[in-house]
């Protein structure tokens, strides 16, 4: 694991002297380090990513600091995030073919990876606050859902293989702390590091932390995200960590990978979908986002059939671990016993789901940690207005998560509370 006293932090100036001869970096570049062209263009919580652009072609440097970079050298954070992000984006690229970057390089003692460089990409979720309607992200979403989940799980891997990396990733405890505070505990009590809207939200707010029936939930949730390590999870798959052109999709950022319950995954998904969905009345100065919105609830359908579609299809091709073995099931002339099971699984990930969305609506908007959907809605009056049909969004799907049926009711319930308030 790489050790903080060899580490070097990279800057625009340094990076080509110190990677100047490495064989990857020279093989996707040129071999002229002294005209690579370096820009830091990091604009994430944690870490430094860099642009490198050579006579030959461009590659992304991403450097981890021993420090979170939004807060700064007073939250120490262990570099070894990087390693549990290129071994996640190893296995990724084996489940789910194209879906990630390539790596090109990887050095632990510097915590850095050289990755491809992905262009003409932008981030999915500054897309969707421009309003641009991406025909395919519901589809390869769902699909790398499937893809991932079930493929990193007991449903499909050899059970030694994946207690064996289920060992490697529990040593990446400081991200998975990150989250167990900040998304399951901190929205729900005077957190330090907390802001909010204020004053707009203040009543909101005050409700929420009294709110026993929504505090138990998160801590249900939280009880489930630490202790179900059911599959390896990406940890930090929100509309951030995509990048999108009109015809590809791809997954980037799993330094929060680890092993833990599937439907975390899709529930922050799914919950940065609905937020954007509610934030889309503080960007409609350019005109009418009627269909944008109608495009999101869209996508949040076929996220969430894609994703069910796939793994009924791995369920019945690739279910070769030890979890509803087929020689109870399908060898014994008991197909419909599989389907049963199958059902089973699926609604529990759909109730789990729910739970997690909720969270994540809460923490994006009352915690450290914010998203630009809503932030980059300049008036305090309408931003408070989209935050707070979020927050009640989220209240409800958290809470009520058993008596909720499909995918449409919540997305019927959205487009409710969109309507509800004056813009
Ligand atoms: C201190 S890190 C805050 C957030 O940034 C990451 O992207 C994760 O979402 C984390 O919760
Ligand atoms: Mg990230």
């Amino acid at each position: 694991m790489a050790e903080t006293q060899d580490f070097q932090a990279l800057d625009a100036v340094t990076l080509p002297v110190r990677l100047g001869d490495n064989p990857a970096m020279r093989a996707a570049l040129g071999s002229d380090a002294s005209g690579w062209l370096v820009r830091e263009v990091g604009d994430g919580n944690l870490n430094l990513v860099f642009i490198v652009e050579g006579g030959k072609g461009t590659v992304i440097v991403k450097q981890a600091l021993p420090y979170v970079r939004l807060v700064g050298d007073s939250w120490p954070l262990p570099l070894k995030r990087s390693f549990f992000e290129y071994h996640a984006l190893k296995r990724q690229a084996e489940r789910d073919p194209g879906m990630v970057p390539e790596i090109l390089h990887f050095d632990e003692a510097q915590a850095l990876i050289v990755m491809e460089f992905l262009s003409p990409h932008i981030i999915l979720r500054q897309a969707l606050i421009n309003g641009q309607q991406l025909p395919r992200i519901g589809r390869d979403l769902g699909l790398f859902l499937a893809r991932t989940l079930f493929r990193g799980s007991d449903l499909s891997m050899p059970t030694k293989a994946r207690k064996t990396d289920l060992a490697l990733f529990a040593d990446n405890a400081e991200l998975c702390d990150i989250t167990e505070n900040l998304v399951f505990s901190d929205p729900y009590f005077d957190a330090r590091m907390n802001r909010h809207t204020s004053p707009q939200l203040d009543g909101i707010v005050a409700e929420l932390r009294a709110d026993r029936d929504m505090k138990v939930v998160a801590q249900k949730m939280k009880h489930l995200f630490a202790a179900n390590a059911e599959t390896l999870l990406h940890g930090d798959l929100h509309t951030g960590s995509v990048m999108v052109t009109m015809d590809e999709t791809r997954v980037i950022d799993p330094e929060f990978a680890f092993y833990g319950p599937m439907a975390f995954d899709v529930g922050m998904l799914l919950a940065n979908f609905w937020m954007n969905f509610l934030a889309q009345a503080g960007h409609e100065q350019g005109g009418s986002r009627d269909s944008m919105r109608a495009y999101l609830l869209g996508v949040i359908e076929q996220i969430w059939s894609g994703f069910t579609d796939e793994f009924t299809q791995l369920w019945r091709t690739e279910r070769k671990g030890i979890l509803y073995e087929t020689r109870l099931f399908e060898e014994r002339g008991d197909a419909l016993g599989a389907d049963q099971a199958l059902d089973m699984v699926l609604h529990d990930i759909f109730v789990d789901a729910l739970g997690f969305a909720g969270v994540e609506m809460h923490r994006r908007i009352l915690g450290l940690a914010h998203n630009a959907d809503f932030e980059t809605i300049a008036d305090p009056d309408l931003r408070a207005r989209c935050e707070t049909k979020a927050l009640k969004l989220g209240r409800h799907i958290a809470v009520n998560r058993h008596a909720i049926h499909s995918i449409a009711e919540v997305n019927k319930l959205a487009v409710r509370l969109e309507k509800e308030f004056v813009r």
